[in-house]
């Protein structure tokens, strides 16, 4: 068994980036096991991964790196007691610090034979100037343990940009392999997956693991003392999911309302999070799932307008989903906001829930 950690900071790529590596290995005939943490009490990363027929387990309401430590452990122990996979791959948080994830999978004494692939950070070029302005600390301490650095979403960066981006990266990680991908180029991601094929090389050295309280803080090795990972991104959160009463009000609505219904709510969040936190980044990701279809709308930074998405689903129940963890705010105002512009919305549509 292989096992693929992937990090990187809200909105970076590694939900996209596990499925193209995921349905890559399935295609191999190997068998695929995922494993998504994300910071919110809804999980919704774990929906998407799984409407392209991978295996997916959700971890929810904390981070895997420091208070979840034991789920993390519980849900791994099970895939491999009930599936086996040749491939396991684990999503972290935004939020997470990837390395203390690694070093805690080197700790569990796994009882099947596995193998750690190197430690895959992955970096926004499209958001480099953001990241650097507001949480260079932050990403610099998410990257400090890669072995393998992806400059992702390459397509949205200017090419004289890249070597730029490159070089503000190996001075954070000098030892890491810095390469480039973009979900858009089939070629780049055959390069990740050949870095990932080398098992993660065996050294002696004493690796320098963080050391946890009773209360749960943590010290980073050779850092500052830090209050764990959520705390240290400054990033507040929020997650929440509807399900509607009347589902037959909600079937009838047309595709193009559905449409309308996430736009409309996503820019309300948007104006609202922009008036708290003008330069922020993280990930708000809203979800309308009805009638075979999800409408899928997404925001990464401040700069950015809401990328906007149909997806063919099998759809049991109507439902909307929202997760939402951005830099600048705190959480409870983040709920405030987010509750306020949904509730305005629905109700404007005639929709209970
Ligand atoms: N243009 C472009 N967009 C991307 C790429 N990778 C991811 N995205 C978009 O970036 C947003 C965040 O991606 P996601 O994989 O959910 O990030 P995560 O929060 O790190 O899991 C989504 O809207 C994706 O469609 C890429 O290589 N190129
Ligand atoms: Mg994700």
């Amino acid at each position: 068994m292989k096992i693929i950690v992937i990090g990187g900071f809200l909105g970076s790529g590694k939900t996209t980036t596990v499925i193209q590596l995921g349905t890559y290995y399935s295609s191999l005939g190997k068998s695929v096991g995922i494993i998504v943490n994300e910071v919110g009490e809804v999980g919704i990363d774990g929906d998407v991964i799984s409407q392209f027929g991978l295996e997916t387990k959700e971890i929810t309401s904390g981070c895997i790196c420091c208070s979840l430590k034991t789920t993390l452990r519980a849900t791994l122990l099970l895939m491999i007691e009930n599936f086996n996979p040749d491939i396991v791959i684990i999503e972290s948080t935004g939020v997470a610090y990837p390395g203390l994830i690694r070093d805690e999978i080197d700790l569990m004494n796994l009882q099947s034979a596995y193998e750690i692939a190197p430690l895959l950070t992955l970096f926004d070029g499209s958001r480099f100037k953001q990241i650097m302005k507001e949480i260079k600390n932050f990403a610099s301490g998410q990257l400090k343990d890669a072995e393998v650095i992806a400059v992702s979403k390459c397509d949205l960066v200017d090419p004289t940009m890249l070597p730029v981006i490159e070089s503000g990266i190996q001075q954070m990680n000098p030892k890491a392999q810095i390469i480039r991908i973009s979900s858009k180029d089939e070629k780049s991601m055959e390069n990740l997956i050949s870095l990932l094929g080398s098992s993660k090389p065996k050294t002696n050295d004493k690796k320098e693991i963080p050391l946890i309280s009773a209360t749960g803080a943590l010290s980073m090795a050779g850092g500052t003392p830090s209050a764990g990972s959520i705390a240290d991104s400054g990033v507040g959160s929020f997650a929440t999911e509807y399900i509607f009463k009347n589902q037959k009000t909600v079937q009838k609505l047309s595709d193009s309302d559905c449409e309308n219904i996430v736009k409309i709510i996503m820019s309300d969040i948007q104006k609202q999070v922009l008036a708290k936190s003008p330069n922020f980044l993280g990930h708000i990701k809203l979800f309308l799932e009805n009638n075979g279809k999800t409408f899928k709308i997404n925001l990464t930074t401040s700069e950015e307008d809401p990328q906007f998405e149909i997806i063919e689903a099998e759809v049991p129940v109507s439902k909307l989903k929202i997760l939402s963890a951005v830099t600048g705010i705190e959480s409870a105002d983040l709920k405030q906001i987010v509750i306020g512009s949904i509730d305005l919305v629905l109700e404007k549509y005639g929709i209970e829930y």
